[in-house]
């Protein structure tokens, strides 16, 4: 039974000690409700820290056994690991880096070192239980090394990650030492899902522009011809549960409380755990100056504020707690009165009956973060309202969930008039306005459950495995190059048709240095002097560099697309092209290699190449439109045709490609052995004019006419090397 390991920094139950013995408290959080509703045919293992210390010994073991019975698997860390790992990298390092706050950034080769370590902890573990169908989903900030450490060990296995805080801008991203270890990381995953589209969006654009892996429709293919597919999945909450509430039976005194007030107050409700990117400070201020801009409202308008202590061994989080302490003071001290606080405020956590009381008594939830990846919060506010169809949202528009609740009164977090003004449209919102908002929110967030979320990432997940599955149906086997082989050691008359760049030699920055190393001449030169055999290179390059390269070898030669041939030891013209219309083009090209930094031109004799490998990717879209646009009369004029190839446009005459190359040697003779391998689509045309029974290989995992992939062109260098070796 295939079984889905779910990795997190913490586990859903949390271990502590108590009067010397053990104690366990369950996490209710939205994560571990939503896993546990996942589809009934998965077996679940949950990997994570228990969040205490243990020493190795009898208490581990008894942990490990008790909570193995729950399908958990505890990874025990040390103090010092949870210093620089947790407390360090991940929330002083990470965490301000991932929420814009660049002067909170601790950038640290310690806390970086035992990052690794921690998440090489977590990888081996997962590596140990792993079996074959079994789904790896890796959660947060905390891990993102494991799925690359997973995939090492295990490449075959299915790993998806998801993050829960936001993804930043490129410009603050690239900050970082050790970014494109943590991309890599990342990507070490098949899918790779965040909250929003934005959040997506940089995430792609930081791994363009880092490691030069370029994406299509979210998908980016790696070195490896893996593909990782990048998504969105809004983390939605358990919907029934917020709206229905706790029973209310025996409600507790806590409980009756909120209740009454509620009745005698218009509460306005603030809850976070503690952290400088919720943007306390800045929301007790917004209702401090709505006091003193409205004293109608005063002994009216009450703040709940109820702040969950978090990370308290942070120096930035002791801080932020005297700042609120202070400003909580300052409005008590100068609006309170003897029969009403202006700011009730509490700084512990509490149970859910009482959490679902404020959410169902309160007239306002002021939610108003700096930055938040999605803020659960403000859903569980909306959804407790299910029945009462009363009450407000302000919502700060940097967090996730304000891309779907846009009904609530959106408000930019550092502009406190804005707040004021939001907090004064609240209080004075009309019941048919209040209801209308709440439905329509309510009506998506019903719909789209955290049950949804997790269903559909995992679904997702299995439809990349698929997808990849099939893109490999094609990948030469085994059997296939025995296959191969003793069909060409059997055959007299050979034909090798060799495509050169991407398929015998990598792609470099400039195409000069793509030069063929010694190897490759070696096992040429044994290929030709085998008897029957014709080895012939067709390639889009320029004669002249083609001709340096490999004439006087022996070996045949087509340049430019089929453009010349090298025969009796000199290149000869083989179709009628003319190159006239370079003079026009040309000076077009320059002005745009001017506008353009980076970019070059490359000319051979019948073709004029624009290069664009080093610039960014969204100004060489603009630029190829550019290019489309500005030439479509000029091509129509001269019959030319604008080819776009990997990172080149290329513009030469129509008619002329390498399958007509392809298609006279062909024809020669009698062969009774035929190969062909080519990576891009230009060698699409040769495989097209090949026999149905000739070998024809594609280099790479892309769609293809051609009968079997390999790889890269490691695997394409190996099949010619034991051709050569035959
Ligand atoms: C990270 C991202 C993203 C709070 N106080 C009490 C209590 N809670 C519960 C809430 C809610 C959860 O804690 C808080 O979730 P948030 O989403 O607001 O925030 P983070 O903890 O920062 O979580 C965040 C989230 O991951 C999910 O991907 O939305 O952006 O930072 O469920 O109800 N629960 C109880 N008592 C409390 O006093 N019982």
């Amino acid at each position: 039974m295939a079984r889905i390991i779910i990795v997190s920094n913490r586990l859903p139950i949390t271990l502590d000690r108590k009067d010397g013995g053990l104690i366990y408290h369950p996490s209710a959080g939205g994560l571990a409700t939503g896993l546990s509703s996942l589809d009934e045919s998965l077996d679940k293992i949950w990997l994570g820290w228990p969040g205490h210390y243990l020493d190795p010994g009898y208490e581990r073991e008894y942990v490990e056994h008790q909570f193995e019975k729950d399908g958990l698997s505890p990874i025990f860390l040390s103090p010092h690991e949870v210093r620089f790992f947790y407390e360090g990298f991940s929330n002083n390092t990470i965490w301000p880096l991932f929420h814009y706050f660049p002067e909170f950034i601790e950038y640290n080769e310690s806390y970086w070192k035992v990052y690794q370590e921690v998440n090489q902890k977590f990888a081996d573990r997962i590596c140990e239980l792993i079996q074959e169908d079994d789904i790896v989903w890796v959660h947060d900030y905390q891990l993102m090394l494991v799925p690359g450490m997973v995939r090492k060990a295990k490449p075959q296995a299915t790993i998806g990650f998801f993050l829960h805080i936001p993804f930043p801008s490129y410009e603050i991203f690239r900050t970082l030492p050790w970014r494109e270890e943590i991309l890599r990381g990342i990507l070490g995953a098949d899918l790779v899902g965040f909250h929003t589209f934005g959040y997506m969006r940089h995430f792609l654009s930081s791994v363009y522009r880092l490691t030069g892996k370029d994406q299509n429709f979210g998908k980016v293919t790696m070195d490896s011809n893996r593909t990782v597919n990048v998504d969105v999945f809004p983390m939605g909450i358990n919907y029934e549960k917020y709206a229905i509430g706790a029973p209310s039976d025996e409600p507790s005194a806590e409980v009756q409380f909120i209740q009454d007030y509620g009745k005698r107050r218009k509460i306005v409700l603030s809850i976070d755990r503690l952290d400088y990117s919720k943007g306390i400070p800045q929301r007790i201020e917004a209702f401090g100056k709505f006091l003193e801009k409205n004293s109608k409202y005063h002994g009216e308008v009450t703040l709940i504020l109820v702040v969950v202590p978090s990370r308290s061994n942070v120096g930035q989080y002791i801080k932020l707690k005297d700042r609120i302490d202070k400003a909580v003071g300052r409005i008590n001290g100068r609006f309170g009165t003897f029969n009403w606080i202006p700011v009730r405020y509490y700084y512990r956590s509490f149970p859910f009956e009482s959490l679902s009381a404020m959410y169902k008594s309160s007239f306002i939830a002021m939610i108003t973060p700096v930055r938040d990846g999605m803020n659960l919060v403000a859903k569980e506010f909306v959804a407790s309202r299910d029945d009462s169809k009363t009450g407000v949202l302000i919502l700060s528009e940097m967090a996730g969930a304000a891309e779907e609740l846009f009904e609530a009164l959106l408000i930019n977090p550092n502009n406190t008039n804005d707040m004021v003004e939001a907090l004064e449209t609240a209080i004075e919102m009309p019941p048919e306005e209040q209801a209308k908002r709440l439905s329509d929110m309510q009506l998506r967030l019903k719909e789209y459950g955290i049950k949804k979320w997790a269903s559909n990432f995992i679904d997702l997940l299995m439809e990349t495995k698929t997808f990849q599955h099939d893109r490999r149906t094609k990948l030469l086997s085994e059997e296939s190059l025995d296959l191969l082989t003793q069909s060409y050691k059997k055959a007299s008359k050979r034909l090798l048709l060799l495509d050169y760049d991407g398929t015998l030699v990598n792609f470099q920055n400039e195409p000069s240095e793509a030069k063929p190393d010694q190897a490759l001449y070696d096992d040429l030169d044994k290929l030709i002097k085998q008897k029957g055999t014709k080895v012939v290179i067709i390639s889009g390059r320029d004669k002249h560099t083609l001709g340096e390269w490999f004439g006087g070898r022996g070996i045949e030669l087509v340049s430019e697309h089929g453009v010349w041939w090298w025969k009796n030891g000199g290149w000869k013209l083989n179709e009628r092209v003319s190159d006239d219309w370079k003079s026009e083009i040309r000076p077009i090209l320059e002005n745009l290699v001017a506008r353009t930094p980076g970019s070059f031109i490359e000319e051979k004799d019948f073709t004029l190449a624009w290069h664009y490998r080093r610039i960014d990717k969204e100004l060489g879209a603009k630029r190829v439109r550019e290019i489309r646009d500005g030439l479509i009369y000029l091509t129509a004029n001269h019959n030319l045709q604008v080819l776009e190839g990997n990172k080149v446009v290329e513009i030469r005459n129509a008619g002329v490609n390498k399958g007509k190359s392809a298609a006279a040697w062909v024809h020669k003779r009698e062969w009774d052995f035929m190969l062909a391998i080519g990576d891009d689509h230009t060698d699409e045309d040769t495989f097209k004019a090949m026999p149905a029974d000739a070998y024809t290989i594609k280099v790479g995992l892309a769609r293809t006419h051609a009968r079997f992939k390999v790889l890269g062109t490691e695997d394409a260098r190996g099949l010619i090397a034991k051709l050569a070796n035959l």
